[in-house]
């Protein structure tokens, strides 16, 4: 063996014994994360939206509700539920559930990543406004931030059973994350209730209830990031205004790593400067910085042409996007130190 081949054979082993090493030998950066599987992730989609309809006091949504935490504690989970009742903007009376699944659940340093699982009772954007009073599935306002959510606890199971002393809670034993499921966001005022009390309080009730009350007595996190309608077609990432008042070290942080590890095209910087009332909001008037991850439609620049109509399916949800969202908060967690 030459010189040159043996430097060669030590430099390759280094790469792939050193878990520190991110580069390689051509200086391309290497992610140490798992591969996220979006066609897992549709598929907890499609099984949340196989329920029906997950409007707030309905069989569906109760019921999906157990799927979701059932799903958490197979991979791992520890669950805390937080029931609570609420109003809609009409006086009606709500259950909800927020339910919080836990990953090393002791560790002084936390993170969250959450969204809301209800979806919209009406909608209220649809074409035809005879199915303005049409529950919709929510596949993307809703399930497709679940869905992923359930997808990266897959990961961190996976993790932890095959990777021994290199698995992520191992190497880092004071880091814990907390996937939150928000109840209770989509269920604002229609846009056909007029003369209806309105405005965002009617909005995202269950972080509402959660900024105020958390699942564990002084809970907290180091920072927060809410995912919403990040799993349709022809789907872009802005920087939301209220997370870049809020939180703008996070954005920089979820915008550099879908750039590092190729997802760029997804996440732009240009500056369109939109807020969104969204459960992020709540998350940082409760004190912990939070951004929202939202989808744009990358054509007509404002919320995905399904967005409250019928449409918003299992037929519209793309896998590329879901993948792009996954992935990307998959390196978020394993490159935090
Ligand atoms: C409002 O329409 C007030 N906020 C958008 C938040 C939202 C609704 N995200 C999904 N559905
Ligand atoms: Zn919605």
């Amino acid at each position: 063996m030459t010189m040159k081949k043996l430097l060669y054979l030590i430099a390759i082993s280094l790469v792939i014994i050193g878990c520190k090493n991110t580069k390689t030998s051509e200086g391309e950066y290497v992610s140490q994360a798992p591969s996220f599987d979006e066609d897992s992730a549709y598929t907890y989609i499609a099984e949340q939206c196989a329920f029906g309809p997950r409007t707030m006091n309905s069989v569906a949504h109760d019921s999906c509700g157990d799927y979701i935490a059932e799903k958490f504690r197979g991979y791992g989970a520890k669950i805390y539920d937080q029931y609570a009742d609420g109003e809609l903007y009409d006086g009606t009376p709500i259950k909800m559930r927020n339910i919080i699944a836990s990953f090393n659940p002791d560790a002084p340093t936390r993170l969250i990543i959450s969204g809301h699982w209800d979806s919209r009772p009406w909608a209220d954007h649809d074409s035809d406004e005879e199915r303005h009073h049409t529950p919709i599935d929510g596949a993307n306002d809703g399930g497709s931030s679940i869905g992923i959510m359930i997808e990266i606890a897959r990961q961190l199971m996976i993790d932890a059973n095959t990777k021994g002393d290199s698995a992520l809670f191992r190497l880092n034993p004071d880091l814990g994350i907390d996937f939150i499921c928000w109840d209770a966001e989509d269920c604002g005022t229609p846009a056909f209730a007029e003369d209806a009390k309105s405005g965002e309080s009617t909005w995202c009730l269950g972080s509402q209830y959660w900024s105020g009350v958390r699942h564990v007595e002084r809970y907290t996190a180091r920072y927060a990031i809410n995912l919403d309608m990040v799993g349709g077609n022809q789907t872009v990432f802005y920087r939301e205004g209220y997370s870049m008042n809020y939180a703008p070290t996070i954005v920089d942080k979820v915008w550099g790593a879908a750039h590092r590890i190729g997802y760029g095209k997804y996440f732009s910087y240009d500056d369109n400067g939109g807020y969104v009332t969204d459960d992020h909001l709540q998350v940082n008037r409760g004190g912990i910085p939070c951004i929202d991850v939202i989808g744009t439609d990358a054509m007509s620049g404002g919320f995905p042409s399904t967005w409250h109509t019928v449409n918003d399916n299992i037929k519209n949800i793309n896998r590329e996007t879901l993948k792009a969202v996954g992935q990307t908060m998959l390196e978020v967690i394993w490159t935090e130190q």
